[in-house]
């Protein structure tokens, strides 16, 4: 397979003004007619070199002239000695039932849908697809009418008929010059849910939302949240919908969460269809993310879109920040951090310390779908989130203004994005361009010295980016460090450095810097990293006595979550030592002490409570180490939980009794309470408080507390456990979105018949492995999210990996690549554990037909 460089980037040899197509769909013999205006980008005698894979070409037509002088390859269709401007036909024969990479055309259950980004347009006929190319596009489709009365395309509906044999056309036209990758299509029987949205302007825009037969009461809340959004995006950013009709279709089979595709959403179901009987309030809060997240690239990946793919960040980081943004302003500011800060330490910080480790803008690539990567999108999003911080609102929102005014209608690059910030806040951002072109997790090493006879308080910070496996060498980086003093009565100092009262934010830019505070009249803890301000590890000697006087005082209610992680992670740390030196392991009191100040603080908001007593991961914990003896540290993290349960039961008691809530809403302060009365009930299951678990359950009117009690019955080991697995799965075995609770739960159940357990779920009848949902909740859920029964030492976790791999690797490519990662990041595992995985990759490399996205994740975790 070949490498594609970015500094390679040609502009195209020509441009495509128009392309209209005629599409007669049939599930194994779709015929697609594609008729484009053609122009030669320059003097030049290039040949024109169309994408195409896995079409079955019947005609090409150079102004309406059948030629046959062409060339074709694998994938590619190569014409020459064109004219300057042309028309060009061409008819090809595709089969969509038979597409389970679910890339292009291909049938999701009974409908027809597509997914062209990033190269999936060449799935459906040959052309230039890449998405610096925009063209005007217009789609007339026919197909059956009874077993397809819907007939979508993007833009907005001109004309339709019928036709005598059964079937029936209708033509779309998109108004907008659009690239390939945003192309969609689908057709189906369908519920649909209508609203209507008036913009700000007085546009009247029609909305529409497309379910399965029987869902349109599940459809209401991704409604309201499309409304939220394209409210939010013109108060917040000024930004306005620009057609007359927005449509989102729910699919089952779909390899992402969702599509912008213009005026046409596809999405994955799961990020549409919520009602409390099936639906958990993350659920409702990922609804809401996501259908958000597709609006706002209206303007930030469709009106702008990206000159090539190694600039994939300048939409999806920047729309990952205004999702982000937007999920604060509704609901609670702080927890979306907290959740955004735990993807990137655990996640995104292993894939910087892994083989794939690349910069936000990538500079090779393989296969681009193996770069829709936690670093593209939400460490992208904290490089944008880092140039508010450094601009402000104000400036950022004139920064954003400038670049979409600049670029509109165009296809641009990150350096253009950065260069309008740098002119409309005057601000210079070489420096901080570097965040685009450097890969890893930079280091901050802060030491600190007061001097008591001049009241001042010096910070030392040094920043150190480890070599990663694409880059040996960094440079440093301009970072915003946030931060602030507190006294030993928890109280904040204001902020003084040569004689002037300062921010909150330092600009570190060099190896080494020193920032002197004035008037500083005792010794201080410093809160550092406020708000997560940048993509960094911080390392700073801090106190137990410190971190308990931040996780109660700081004023910063990040630093207050951070200040108890902090204290988790030395206590985690400690006691994996300790019990390799047979020492026995202890809880240390700080901690405690911390989990009870935080229980019985009637002032806390009870969203953030509920994060603040919730432990990590241990798949988040592996990043504390070098090297790391996971079953130790499984031994820790189940010591820890247990230890707190049973310390504090009569709290957790009094907690989960206090917030109870009554008929199901909601509402960010039900959500709050029930969050926290589910975190106390999985305290109590571990404490042995067997009967709430099973009132919870019984008693529930709603999926999130069902779900909850099950989830602490499974993870206590709890004899009922059983019971309500055998109620829940008879209860919703016909509904795969729901049951997909029940097979992740069971594959991240502890103990050793899981994977056995996994064998059964895999042959359920509900299973199936060419549903990436399905495949996710069962195999997903299991490597991720069971790392001790997947690390097991006799390897039989990495061979039930190594299986599904083979399957999917021929029936669904992207799937499969997501599902290797922590078979390539094995860095931080024993050598015995690495010997067993090395082997098997070994394997997998020697498979004959192995895909590009395989190859390419094996062939960098054995450089
Ligand atoms: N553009 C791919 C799906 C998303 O990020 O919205
Ligand atoms: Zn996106």
């Amino acid at each position: 397979p070949q490498v594609q460089y970015r500094e390679d980037y040609q502009p195209p040899h020509y441009w495509i003004d128009t392309l209209d197509l005629d599409i007669q769909l049939h599930d194994h013999a779709t015929e697609v007619v594609a008729i484009s205006r053609v122009r030669r980008n320059g003097e030049h005698d290039e040949p024109l070199v169309l994408d195409g894979e896995q079409l079955e070409l019947l005609q090409v037509a150079v102004n309406g002239v059948d030629i046959t002088q062409y060339q074709q390859t694998d994938n590619s269709l190569i014409l020459s000695q064109l004219p300057e401007t042309f028309v060009l036909t061409i008819k090809t024969l595709i089969d969509p039932a038979a597409n389970t990479a679910l890339e292009g055309l291909y049938k999701s259950g009974s409908a027809f849908c597509t997914q062209c980004e990033a190269q999936g347009f060449r799935r459906i006929t040959f052309y230039l697809d890449r998405p610096d190319v925009l063209a005007r596009f217009s789609t007339r489709i026919t197909a059956d009418a009874e077993a397809y009365p819907y007939l979508l395309s993007n833009g907005n509906r001109i004309d339709q008929g019928s036709l005598d044999d059964g079937r029936h056309w209708v033509q779309w036209q998109d108004p907008f010059p659009k690239p390939a990758y945003l192309f969609a299509l689908v057709a189906g029987d369908f519920d649909v849910l209508r609203d209507s949205y008036t913009t700000l302007s007085g546009r009247e825009v029609a909305l529409e939302i497309f379910v399965d037969q029987g869902n349109l009461h599940r459809a209401g809340h991704a409604m309201d949240s499309l409304k939220a959004s394209m409210a939010w995006d013109e108060q917040r950013c000024h930004l306005e919908y620009d057609l007359d009709i927005y449509m989102i279709v729910a699919v089952d089979f779909f390899n992402m969460g969702a599509m912008e595709n213009k005026g046409l959403n596809v999405f994955n179901a799961k990020f549409v269809l919520a009602d409390p009987k099936t639906a958990t309030d993350n659920d409702y809060l990922d609804v809401e993310r996501v259908i958000g997240h597709e609006y706002f690239h209206n303007w930030t990946g469709n009106r702008v879109t990206c000159r090539d793919w190694f600039q994939l960040s300048l939409k999806e980081g920047l729309t990952v920040f205004r999702d982000q943004e937007f999920s604060s302003d509704l609901g609670s500011r702080t927890v979306n951090r907290i959740q955004n800060v735990r993807i990137m330490r655990g996640p995104q910080f292993a894939e910087d310390a892994g083989p794939m480790a690349h910069p936000i803008r990538p500079d090779a690539v393989i296969e681009m779908n193996n770069f829709y990567t936690l670093t593209v999108y939400e460490k992208g999003a904290e490089v944008i989130r880092m140039l508010h911080t450094l601009l402000g609102e104000q400036a950022f929102q004139r920064g954003l203004a400038l670049y979409l005014q600049r670029f509109d209608g165009q296809a641009a690059t990150c350096d253009d994005f950065v260069a309008a910030m740098s002119e409309a806040s005057g601000r210079d951002l070489a420096r901080f361009s570097r965040w685009y072109s450097q890969a890893g997790t930079p280091v901050l090493t802060v030491t600190d010295e007061y001097d008591a006879a001049r009241q001042r308080y010096t910070l030392t910070v040094r920043q150190h980016t480890p070599a990663t496996a694409d880059q040996p060498q960094k440079l440093p980086l301009h970072i915003p460090l946030s931060l602030a003093l507190y006294t030993e009565q928890g109280e904040p100092l204001t902020l003084m450095m040569a004689g002037e009262l300062v921010g909150p934010v330092l600009d570190v830019q060099e190896d080494e810097q020193q920032f002197v505070f004035e008037q500083v009249p005792s010794k201080p803890t410093p809160a550092l990293l406020q708000g997560f301000s940048a993509p960094v590890k911080l390392d700073y000697p801090y106190s137990d006595e410190q971190l308990t006087l931040l996780a109660k005082h700081s004023i910063d209610e990040f630093v207050r979550w951070d200040a108890v992680q902090m204290l988790i992670n030395k206590a985690v740390r400690d006691n994996v030592l300790r019990l390799q030196r047979q020492e026995q392991a202890v809880i240390p009191r700080p901690l405690l002490d911390v989990f009870r100040t935080t229980l019985e603080d009637p002032t806390l908001d009870k969203a953030l409570q509920a994060q603040m007593l919730t432990l990590p991961d241990i798949g988040s914990l592996l990043e504390l180490f070098e090297q790391v003896d996971i079953d130790l540290l499984g031994q820790v993290h189940e010591l820890l939980h247990k230890e707190l349960a049973m310390a504090l039961q009569p709290l957790w008691l009094q907690i989960y009794e206090q917030n109870q809530t009554g008929e199901y809403r909601i509402d960010h302060q039900d959500i709050a309470r029930r969050a926290m009365k589910n975190v106390a009930l999985g305290y109590l299951a571990l404490a042995g408080e067997a009967h709430r678990v099973q009132q919870q359950y019984q008693a529930a009117d709603n999926m999130t507390d069902t779900l909850a009690a099950m989830k602490a019955a499974v993870k206590a080991e709890l004899g009922e456990a059983g019971a309500m697995l055998a109620d829940f799965e008879g209860k919703w075995q016909q509904d795969g979105l729901v049951l997909d609770n029940w097979f992740r739960l069971q594959a991240t159940a502890p103990g050793d018949d899981t994977l056995a357990r996994i064998e059964q779920l895999m042959a359920h009848p509900t299973f199936s492995m060419n549903n990436p949902n399905r495949v996710r909740a069962v195999v997903g859920a299991f490597i991720m999210g069971n790392p001790l029964q997947f690390h097991r030492l006799d390897g039989a976790g990495y061979d039930l990996l190594v299986s599904v791999l083979m399957q999917l690797n021929k029936s669904n490519p992207q799937v499969a690549s997501r599902l290797i990662t922590p078979l390539i990041q094995f860095a931080r595992l024993d050598d015995a554990r690495q010997g067993l995985i090395k082997a098997r990759l070994q394997q997998l490399m020697a498979l004959p037909d192995l895909s590009r996205d395989l190859f390419e994740k094996i062939s960098k975790a054995q450089a």
